[in-house]
């Protein structure tokens, strides 16, 4: 892994997706532009290595922002993706593997007793809204500051993720009727929580229940208690966006490991296995509301689509406790590498993990909420993620999103991105 990687086929494709792509990409996290550099293009990847077109090759702690939890390519999600494919790509009906999945994520999720699936996290989010309020005959959300759920107008305020990035409170474009029933606050402020619910009467309380598009900003002990408790005080849904967390930090994602039950779960990457799926379920009475069983509309031509359930159950058919353990190992061993790395460089930081998900936040004490998050020092991370990648390894392109580890990271892996990050850290320094 050479110090000074050669990107000039990037650039060249660079040069050409400005000219037909907004940014050149088609999602702006990708652009890089929050590290300060333009973006690699991708030509393959297998396991938790990624090769770009100029032949570059890294250890990658991006996994496509989550899905990948087995890590890219895996032979035996491949093999069922193309025995899929053979027998037709979709069908516009209802199929076997559609019934399987929703069976298999009522087993692993007892909240999610009944599901829908669609095609990407933002639907599915924007569905779990409809359906809140709907269910509740309320309008009114409350979500927290850096929180990202998609990018629906009503919630694009003061958003997480590439919003974060972008430093845009919230995005142009949108109608000031669509934000005016949403309500955002601190995350971990209990207090304006416990305020808020007094004086809105709310469709559902939205939250990542480990946000990670600030970032990685674990809950306080207690706040998800919180959050519950002031639901159903309130008469609104606890709503758990799990898009992230969901089959990644256990089997039963964030709600089994806090023992915390929301009324409505979204999901999403994990559960398509790097296809396009996503989906949001509960209780058998709340989703009977959905059409064609109830009146609150939602639809899709592709959701349910065969190669992405034959992907989605493969994913989760291989993620057994023994896997979730051994994730839960190899993250603790990046985490507390990267913590002595840069302790050894004398940099500040603060890195925040949980099984499956950490982040290194550049700061001098630790991160509890949004503007902990914004107070940390851009600069430098983006320095240390361009020497991460002049060093073969391939990070999240922001501060404000998480690593994310695969079962295909081996511990050679970790050596080469570890020895890349003390070096990294000595170049910031
Ligand atoms: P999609 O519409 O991108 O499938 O899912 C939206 C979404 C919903 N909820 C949470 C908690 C999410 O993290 C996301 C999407 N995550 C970002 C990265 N943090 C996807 C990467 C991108 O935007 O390109």
């Amino acid at each position: 892994m050479g110090v000074s990687l050669s990107d000039a086929k990037s650039a060249e494709l660079y040069v050409r997706a400005v000219q037909r792509l907004p940014g050149g990409v088609n999602s702006p996290v990708r652009a890089m532009r929050a590290i300060g550099r333009d973006p690699l293009f991708i030509d393959r990847a297998e396991g938790a290595e990624i090769v770009d077109v100029d032949g570059n090759r890294y250890v990658d702690f991006v996994c496509s922002w989550g899905p990948l939890i087995h890590g890219h390519a895996h032979p035996e999600i491949l093999e069922a993706v193309h025995t899929a494919a053979a027998r037709g790509t979709t069908f516009g009906a209802p199929t076997q593997g559609e019934v399987e999945l929703a069976e298999e994520v009522a087993r692993r999720i007892p909240s999610v007793q009944m599901l829908r699936m669609t095609s990407s996290g933002t639907e599915a989010a924007m569905s779990a809204v409809r359906l809140a309020r709907a269910a509740t005959g309320r309008e009114k959300l409350l979500k927290f500051a850096g929180a990202y759920h998609g990018h629906l107008d009503g919630l694009l305020t003061d958003a997480g993720s590439g919003l974060a990035t972008a430093a845009m409170p919230s995005s142009p474009g949108v109608p000031a009727a669509a934000t005016a029933t949403t309500i955002v606050i601190p995350w971990n402020d209990g207090e304006a929580v416990v305020a808020a619910c007094a004086r809105h009467d709310f469709a559902a309380l939205l939250a990542e229940p480990y946000p990670a598009n600030m970032g990685l900003v674990p809950p306080h002990e207690g706040f998800l208690e919180l959050l519950r408790n002031q639901a159903t005080a309130n008469g609104a849904l606890l709503v758990f966006d799990e898009v992230i967390t969901g089959f990644r930090v256990g089997p039963g994602g964030a709600q089994e490991r806090s023992g915390i039950a929301p009324d409505l779960t979204v999901m999403g990457k994990v559960v398509g296995g790097g296809l396009p799926a996503a989906a949001y379920g509960g209780s058998i009475e709340l989703m009977n509301h959905v059409a064609p069983a109830g009146d609150v509309y939602q639809a899709g031509t592709l959701s349910g689509n065969p190669l992405a359930i034959a992907a989605g159950l493969q994913t989760l058919r291989m993620l057994d406790e023994q896997a979730y353990l051994r994730l839960g190992a190899i993250t603790e061993a990046m985490a507390a590498g990267l913590h002595d790395a840069a302790a050894s460089a004398g940099v500040p930081v603060q890195v925040a993990w949980v099984p499956g998900l950490f982040t290194v936040f550049f700061s001098t004490v630790p991160v509890h909420d949004y503007a902990g998050a914004r107070a940390c020092d851009t600069e430098a991370h983006a320095a240390w993620c361009r020497a991460l990648l002049a060093r073969g390894v391939y990070p999240p392109a922001s501060q404000f999103e998480a690593w994310f580890p695969s079962l295909a990271h081996t511990p050679e892996h970790l050596d080469r991105a570890l020895e890349a990050a003390a070096a990294a850290f000595a170049d910031v320094a």
